[in-house]
This record gives structure tokens, sequence and C-alpha cells, in this order.
């Protein structure tokens, strides 16, 4: 039977288990990647498991909290230089931009896999690179040479036919995946593009499609490695980093969706959340206090050009504010080279440096109330820094011809207005200037170098063993899609995520303020913190934090209807145990305050019991739950996680 792309480079990469859909199995890293944001904590784990080099292509980006109010910021930068100098690992300066962007403009390979702390990894996937977005710790595991684990994915094919019509461009092609698959629902798939459609789409343009496939949750998205792949990478001059990678004939796939490009028009998602998916010609015409262009998703060289080429001659429209980053130094310099930066900075463009920035909600929030158009790839409610702005997610295309307008506006209607659709060719070659890196030293000099911590770099605060019992408490109880953000979220507290016992104090912070002071005073008093959750827990980021931070506050365990992967390997990592519901009713019979007990759970997870009885004593009710856990977890989870459990400290001081 042939094989898919993603069972082709799995294959090729197992040391543990096997090809079985559905069963744990470890695989080799050949890449990984960070950024500081979660960076701090995985140098600080790689240190306090003791590892002395690493063992795969390994980059530390700098490009998430690039704000530096006050001296957090750049302890941590200075951290993550010298760790990088001291264990050989290449360092990305602040400045030379957005992980993902640059990762697929100098290091992503077809055929190889990465694993990143940051959920977008899987933009390297637009060139046929196994890109998953993982934990901090898995990372560091990863780093240290062991191998990554991950449930074998059934693999869902989007077959694409027909041809982009003008103004429609990839952000369309992935809000329509969004709208078939939604975000919730995918855990355990992966997502692989074919048919004649591939052949229309240039690695930028597929790079935006696989980077928000993180959005339906699913392990990771890829598209073949061809010609057009190889064409990409010769702008790079990497063409020697270029393997041909395509199914086989008659690979078998769970399911296949297609989509006609031909017929695609331009499409929205509408707040609060990437699947609330719309035409924009539904939603014409609602007034707009802010545009944003830029982030992982579409900052390349040639959204930019689009944005420069609508928007040339013309001035934003005088009741929105307007700002765009662009995704890297190269497109940054290639804008500017180019002339599409003068004429962002004629429409009245705010140019931002090179980050993430606003995408994380850090810097250029909305007003109260505000309607902001991005071109990012979440729209979480309060994630932009605003508590009540509504966040739609649109292409470039979209968010320009709104520009002009000061409406939410299909862009196909800019004809009206004389402006011609003009397909952005291209260079021969892309700006190439490695200068920005830090490349490692030889061994021998690695040892001199010193590890930089400012008083922001705090050790990992470790957990005790699991309790026999738990006796605990529904500390708090959430509905369904309750993301990271919403358990940790980013913004203004992103400088505390090197300082665990600080950032802690804000966990459910966007539901509900009390949460970390009633959490810590029921730690205090024995008793076992529970989160009682709906569908879907857990998704967006990959940030490790939203286990850590919850481990400091004396969470012992999530009970959801559903938990989505990357959250739910954190948990396990942190000794958190991921619990489901296994009748999804019984998440109406507990309300927040029950007391509930979990009698004897160290014995069933010692014995693999698949599945415990909790009982509800205030409710005296008795409610069935699956232990999601695999036979390798269970034994870390016991011990507190992983870093306990191999005998290791939370890091060094
Ligand atoms: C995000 O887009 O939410 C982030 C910020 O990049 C996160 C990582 C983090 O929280 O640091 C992600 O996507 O994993
Ligand atoms: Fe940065 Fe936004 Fe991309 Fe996350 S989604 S890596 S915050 S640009």
């Amino acid at each position: 039977m042939g094989k898919n792309i993603i069972e082709k480079i799995l294959d090729t990469h197992i040391v543990e288990g096997t090809s079985e859909k559905g069963k744990e199995i470890g695989i080799k890293i050949d890449q990984t990647l960070t950024q500081d944001a979660t960076g701090t904590a995985v140098y600080l784990e790689f240190e306090a498991i003791g590892f002395n080099e690493v063992k795969t292509e390994a980059v530390s980006f700098v490009d998430h909290n690039t704000i530096q109010v006050g001296f957090e910021n750049a302890d941590d930068h200075k951290y993550l230089q010298s760790v990088a100098e001291k264990y050989g690992i290449i360092f990305s300066r602040p400045g030379n931009g957005i992980c993902h962007q640059v990762h697929l403009e100098r290091f992503a390979k077809p055929g190889k896999t990465l694993i990143g702390s940051d959920s977008h990894t899987p933009t390297a996937g637009g060139v046929g690179s196994l890109a998953i977005g993982v934990g901090g710790l898995d990372v560091s595991v990863a780093m240290g040479g062991g191998p990554y684990y991950l449930t074998y994915p059934k693999v869902i094919k989007i077959e694409l036919t027909g041809k982009l019509q003008p103004w429609v461009s990839a952000k369309d092609i992935i809000l329509k995946v969004l709208e078939v698959l939604t975000t919730k629902g995918n855990v355990g798939y992966a997502i692989e593009y074919g048919g004649a459609g591939v052949k229309t789409l240039t690695v930028p343009e597929r790079a935006t499609i696989t980077n928000m496939g993180a959005e339906t949750g699913v392990t990771t998205s890829i598209f073949p490695s061809d010609e057009i792949t190889l064409a990409f990478l010769k702008k790079e001059g990497r063409e020697k980093d270029w393997i041909p990678l395509e199914a086989d004939p008659d690979a078998v796939y769970e399911r296949t969706i297609e989509i006609n490009l031909s017929a695609l028009v331009p499409m929205i998602a509408c707040p609060d959340s990437p699947d609330n998916v719309k035409k924009v010609q539904d939603v014409e015409g609602i007034p707009v206090d802010q545009v944003a262009i830029g982030s992982c998703t579409n900052s390349s060289y040639r959204d930019l050009m689009i944005v420069a080429h609508i928007l040339k001659g013309k001035v934003a429209h005088k009741n929105l504010e307007f700002g765009v980053a662009p995704g890297s130094r190269q497109v940054l310099e290639m804008i500017a080279d180019s002339g599409g930066l003068k004429d962002l900075i004629q429409s009245g463009a705010r140019v931002f440096e090179t980050a993430c920035g606003f995408c994380i909600g850090n810097s250029f929030s909305p007003n109260s109330g505000g309607v902001s158009l991005r071109t990012i790839n979440r729209n979480f409610k309060g994630r932009s820094g605003t508590a009540d702005a509504k966040v739609y997610l649109v292409s470039p295309e979209t968010a320009a011809a709104s520009v002009i307008t000061g409406v939410i506006t299909d862009p196909r209607k800019l004809e009206d207005i004389g402006i011609k659709y003009e397909e952005v060719e291209l260079p021969d070659r892309f700006f190439i200037d490695d200068s920005m890196f830090i490349f490692p030293k030889p061994v021998e000099e690695r040892e001199k170098v010193e590890i930089f911590r400012g008083p922001n770099i705090q050790p990992i605060p470790r957990n005790d063993p699991l309790p026999s019992d738990i006796n605990g408490v529904a500390t708090i109880k959430v509905g369904d899609k309750v993301t990271t953000d919403h358990i940790m979220p980013a913004g203004q507290y992103l400088k505390y995520r090197s300082n665990i016992p600080r950032y802690a104090e804000h966990v459910f912070e966007p539901l509900d303020p009390t949460f970390a002071k009633r959490a810590l005073e029921n730690k205090e008093k024995g008793i076992a913190n529970l989160v009682i959750a709906g569908e879907s827990y857990g998704q967006g980021s990959s940030r490790e934090h939203a286990a850590l931070c919850p481990m400091f506050l004396g969470v012992k365990g999530i009970i959801a209807k559903t938990i989505e992967r990357i959250h739910l390997d954190n948990l396990a990592n942190f000794g958190i145990l991921p619990l489901q519901f296994v009748n999804p009713s019984d998440y109406d019979g507990i309300n927040q305050g029950d007391e509930i007990d979990i009698p004897d759970i160290l014995n069933a997870l010692e014995k693999g019991e698949k599945e415990i009885n909790a009982f509800n004593k205030t409710k005296g009710i008795e409610i069935k739950l699956k232990i999601m856990l695999t036979d390798r977890q269970r034994k870390f989870v016991m011990a507190g996680g992983l870093l306990p459990y191999t005998g290791k400290t939370g890091g060094k001081k």
C-alpha cells in the first residue's frame, strides 16, 4: 500500500513504536526552534536536565517580547543569547524577524522533522518539512537528543483544484479550511495538501496555509516538495536543501476535502474565534477602527507588496489607525528595495519592528469596543489587549481595501475605484543576509561562556508527587473552547514568562480574576484545585506556562469534555492529570465550588487503568472519567512531572 507524505517522513524517523494510527510513537528530531517567550523556560529545563550540548540543528529566536518596558525582556534576551553561545545553538537576534518566517527563509528543509516551542511551527510545512508545535519541555528533551513522542496521526487530504482568482489569496484558503474543520474535534489528525491546485501556490502562500492549520488543532499540515519548493529554496540560495517529496499515487487518507480555488471568494473570521468564518461580502460595510498587517501568517514579501500596490497613492481612511509589521529583516529589506515600503509610509502606515508585536497583544491594542481587522491567525477574546475589541481575521488584500474605505470591504470592489489587480512577482533571488544570526563557536570556546541570569530569571518550580487520593474542589468551571490565552494571558504579562511565581498571579484572569488567589489559599490548606471544562480545553498557543503556572497554584487535575493535543502533553509534563468525562453530560452536574474526590488515583495510574470514578461529594454523584495518559506519561505524572521523575530540579539560580 502506498504512503502519503506524512507517513513517509514519520516512518523514516521512528525510533520507538510502530506505524499504527492512534498509537504513540517516538521520532527522531532533526531541527528545533524556540522563541523568547517560551524559550527561557525551554533552556532553564535544558539546563536542569543537565544536557551539555544540542543534538539537533537548533535555533533560538527573539521575536515575541521586544517591547522592553522595564528590564525583564532585556534580561531574557541576554540569558537566551548566553545559553545559545554556551550550548551551540544558533541565535537569531531581536530585529531579525518572527521565528516562523525566518525559519522558513533560512532553515526549513523538506523531509526533515522540526519541533518548535510555538504552535505555529507547522509554517515550515510550506516547504515539506514535518513541523510540529509542542510544549517547551518536549523541545528541551529533543535538543538533548531524546525522541519526541506523538500519536501516529490520521491524515486528512485537502485536494486543491483550480486557481485562485484575482484578489483572493492563501489566507482565504485556510479560512475556508477552518470553516470546514473548525477549531475543535481534530486532535489526532494531520493535514496534507495535494491536487493540481498545489502547483499554483508559491511557498510563502503554502506557508500561510500550514501556519494557520494550527487553529484547527491538527498535529501538523504539510505540502509536497516540488519544483516550486526548489524555486523558493534557490531564491534563498539553499537549493542543496531540496529533495522531492510527494504522496504515492495509491496513498490512503482518512478523509478527503476538496476545495476548488477558482470558486473561492474573500473570507473573514469574525469575533471571537478563527472558525467563525463568513464571506467578506456578507459582512461588508462594518466601520473599522484599526487595521494591522503582519504576523507569521501574512507578512511575507508577497503579502506586503500586494498591500503596497493597493495603497499606492492613497492615504489610510481618517477613521482608522493602520500598522504594518514586516515578518523578517529579509522582507523589510526587500520591500525597501522595491519601493513598497515608500508606498506604505506614504499611505500613513505605522511601520512596526519585525516582530510578533500586536499579534500577541503587547502593543497596538484597539480602542474600547473597537473593530480591528488583522491578517494574523487568532482573534480570541481579549488577545489583542482590549477585552471588548472585535477582531476580524482577513487576507492582506481585504485588509488593504478596508484601509482605503474605512469599512470592511471585499477587495474585489477595488476595481470599481480604478485599482487594478497586479500579481506580485517574486524576485529571482531574495535578499540574503545572515549577519543577525550568531552561529555556534567551536566547542572549546563554549566552556568559557558565562550564562547571564538577571533578576527576572527564576528557576522552574518543582511539583510534588501525585497523592494517593485527590481530595479537591472545582475551583473554577469554564465553558467550551477555553484557549491558553484565557488560562495564561500574554500581552502585558509576557515579561513574567521567566518568573513563574509572578506570572502565576494571572492564571485565568480573563475569565475570573480571583482564581489565582483562591487556588493558592486552597493549596495552603492542602485542598487540590480541579478545573472543570467543556470541549477543546487548551486550544491555541503551545505555552507550557498554561500548565506550569496552574501547577504552581496547586492545580492537580483538569476534568474536561475534551483537551487539545499540545496542552494535554504540557499538563502531563508538569504532573497535572488530564481527565475527560466518559459521559460529557456529567459536566452539567458539577458546579464551581463542588467538592470532588478522586480516590485511589495513584493506584489506578500504576495499574494502567483507563478510567476512574470521581465523586462529587457536594451533589452525591459519581462521575466516570477517562485518564488521558499514555503508559509513558503515567510514570512521570505519578512523580509530579517529567523533571521530578528524572530526578531533576527546576534549573539553576
Ligand atoms: C501565540 O501565537 O499564541 C504564541 C504567543 O506565539 C504562542 C507561544 C507563546 O505563548 O509564547 C504559540 O502560538 O505557541
Ligand atoms: Fe508571533 Fe503571532 Fe505568530 Fe504567535 S501567531 S508566533 S505571536 S506572530
